[in-house]
């Protein structure tokens, strides 16, 4: 039999449904846009729809703060809108996973509102409360059970008027932690798991899933850099308690249940050597992680606001050191782009000289890897950096905390901009460019965040019938991991690993050999290289130029050879 898993040779498409159609004309995008706009996946031959958030939401963190796991908020559509996504979806060959955000629920959810309305409530316990610091009164500066500094800046704690205490929350304030340690609280989670797969769900992105596991003790961290906090990620990052956890998860949801299913766990600061553990199919705990890695490169001294440009040799080191972590046992994911993360071509290609020859050089270059690949909405397109500039226009929760601590820690407020600017998670959060007219065709009224002027010229109905375009590009590269048993099954050899601008790789499969090389900057570059002859499969611009065994490339050219 054959025990390949069917995700191997599979695309995976992301819609951060916010941003991708809006049907009622209410400025924010719904189910039965997406449902209107599947023509545009089928025709991209994408397998997987990894649909962002849609619960019941205050939404203090677009739907990432869910006050009600089991109904989808009313700016999104109703429950049988959803239904009806699901079996469109299903009736064209794709499948839907849903973003699992169990670390944390809104402070909205009923069960912290009961948790908080006393010390002795039964769902105390569901959440982390904790008195003030010995020594302190409640709400004085210091008095924070830990000095954890929150993935959203400030502490990671809030006082609670109502019993004097504190909780914990590792993103903002009104995303307060779950205590895994309360077999409730996991048994709770199970329930509405298998509730969403009863109703034919095909499984779960599952949000920051290698936090959930924290140390009881909560011991202070080391301070860090300029805020007077401390990292507190020692305590709650990948402990070895989160792997029982997982297993649980997957006996109580998974096992026994007919079906294919797909399982991907975001994992900041994951290592390697720990996602080997994670996705050992063996272990059954979850089929790949996204990690951070790759994405990390180019954060400069202070963080992911200062920025510093990306030095291809490590971007190489990084992703080759993942796939010969990942050979034999476990699984990669591949992604450039998600809804947290500013736009590929803007941040590691050129949006303005070389944009169409950029976007599809990285696209080639990502997709051809070993792993399972992403593709983040607009990404297919070449979606750029939105490029604010000003305080208005940003919408992001995590920009808008940074910005206050910042200012307020005394960063020029043009430099703090600046950062945003470049970084921020609203670069991937402008609506999708269906065509040039105004608004870009994603709503016919005001949109909750500024459409990208470029619209005009940037869209899909632009890019449809040109064969040369990113959309066009993209959906040949999906059609390579379908037909290419090599690109879902071939080893991975790096080629040129200490050449600063080409990125070049070899794939292996029963004989048959894939090469991908690629020219990153943004003039051209040659290298020795011995290949054999092979047919092109795929190329972004120009004419394969190759002498002698020396390999000549103009800015962003990219090819894909297969030799039998
Ligand atoms: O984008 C980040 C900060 O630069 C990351 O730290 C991000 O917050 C982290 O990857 C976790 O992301 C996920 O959980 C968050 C949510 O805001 C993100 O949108 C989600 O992808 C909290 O639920």
């Amino acid at each position: 039999p054959d025990q390949t898993p069917w995700w191997t040779s599979a695309v995976v498409y992301q819609i951060y449904p916010r941003s991708f159609a809006d049907s009622n004309g209410d400025g924010v995008g719904d189910l039965n846009g997406i449902t209107a706009r599947l023509d545009h996946l089928a025709r991209l031959g994408v397998d997987v729809v990894w649909l962002s958030p849609v619960y019941a939401s205050p939404q203090a963190d677009n739907g990432y703060d869910i006050s009600d796991y089991q109904a989808i908020d009313p700016v999104f559509g109703t429950l049988d809108d959803f239904d009806r996504l699901l079996s469109e979806l299903h009736a064209r060959g794709m499948k839907l996973i849903m973003d699992l955000v169990v670390n944390h629920t809104s402070d909205e959810h009923p069960w912290f509102v009961e948790s908080r309305s006393s010390k002795d409530n039964p769902k105390r316990d569901w959440y982390w409360w904790r008195p003030p610091r010995d020594g302190f009164r409640p709400g004085e500066p210091g008095a924070e059970p830990t000095n954890w500094e929150s993935f959203f800046s400030g502490p990671t704690w809030t006082l609670d008027e109502t019993t004097g205490e504190y909780y914990l929350h590792l993103f903002d304030r009104k995303q307060p932690d779950l205590n895994w340690e309360n077999p409730e609280v996991r048994h709770a989670v199970y329930d509405m798991m298998r509730w969403w797969l009863d109703r034919g769900v095909d499984g779960f992105r599952m949000d920051v899933i290698n936090v959930i596991a924290k140390d009881p003790d909560l011991p202070d961290g080391a301070l860090t850099g300029t805020s007077g906090l401390g990292n507190g990620y020692p305590h709650y990052g990948t402990r070895p308690r989160v792997h029982d956890f997982l297993q649980e998860m997957h006996r109580e949801v998974f096992a026994g249940r007919d079906g294919e299913y797909l399982t991907v766990g975001e994992m900041p600061g994951v290592t390697w050597e720990q996602a080997r553990l994670f996705t050992d199919p063996a272990r059954h705990e979850v089929d790949m992680v996204f990690q951070f890695e790759h994405v990390s490169l180019d954060h400069g001294p202070g963080g992911k606001f200062d920025p510093k440009p990306l030095d291809l040799r490590d971007l190489k080191a990084s992703l080759g050191r993942w796939q010969t972590a990942l050979r034999d046992v476990g699984w990669n994911s591949l992604y450039w782009n998600n809804h947290d993360q500013a736009r590929v071509v803007s941040r590691f290609g050129d949006d303005r000289t070389y944009w169409r020859e950029s976007a599809t050089a990285l696209a080639t270059v990502l997709h051809l890897h070993r792993g399972t690949p992403y593709v983040y909405q607009g990404e297919e397109l070449g979606m750029t950096n939105a490029g604010f500039t000003d305080l208005a226009d940003l919408r992001d929760v995590e920009s808008l905390n940074h910005y206050r601590h910042a200012v307020a820690a005394g960063t020029p407020p043009e430099v703090v901009l600046d950062g945003i600017h470049r970084m921020g998670r609203d670069n991937a959060r402008t609506p999708v460019q269906w065509d040039a007219s105004p608004q870009a065709g994603f709503t016919t009224g005001t949109p909750w965040i500024a459409v990208n002027p470029n619209h005009t010229w940037l869209n899909a109905q632009a890019q449809y019938d040109d064969p040369k375009s990113v959309f066009n590009h993209y959906r040949r590269l999906v059609e390579l991991r379908h037909t290419l048993p090599v690109v879902a099954l071939g080893d991975f050899h790096m080629l040129l690993a200490d050449h600063p601008h080409i990125y070049a790789y070899q794939r292996e499969l029963d004989g048959t050999r894939l090469l991908v090389v690629a020219n990153l900057c943004g003039s051209e570059q040659s290298a020795e290289l011995d290949w054999p002859e092979a047919e092109v499969v795929l190329s972004n611009t120009g004419e394969l130029r190759w002498e002698d065994g020396k390999i000549t490339l103009g800015p962003w050219e990219a090819h894909v050879l297969v030799h039998d």
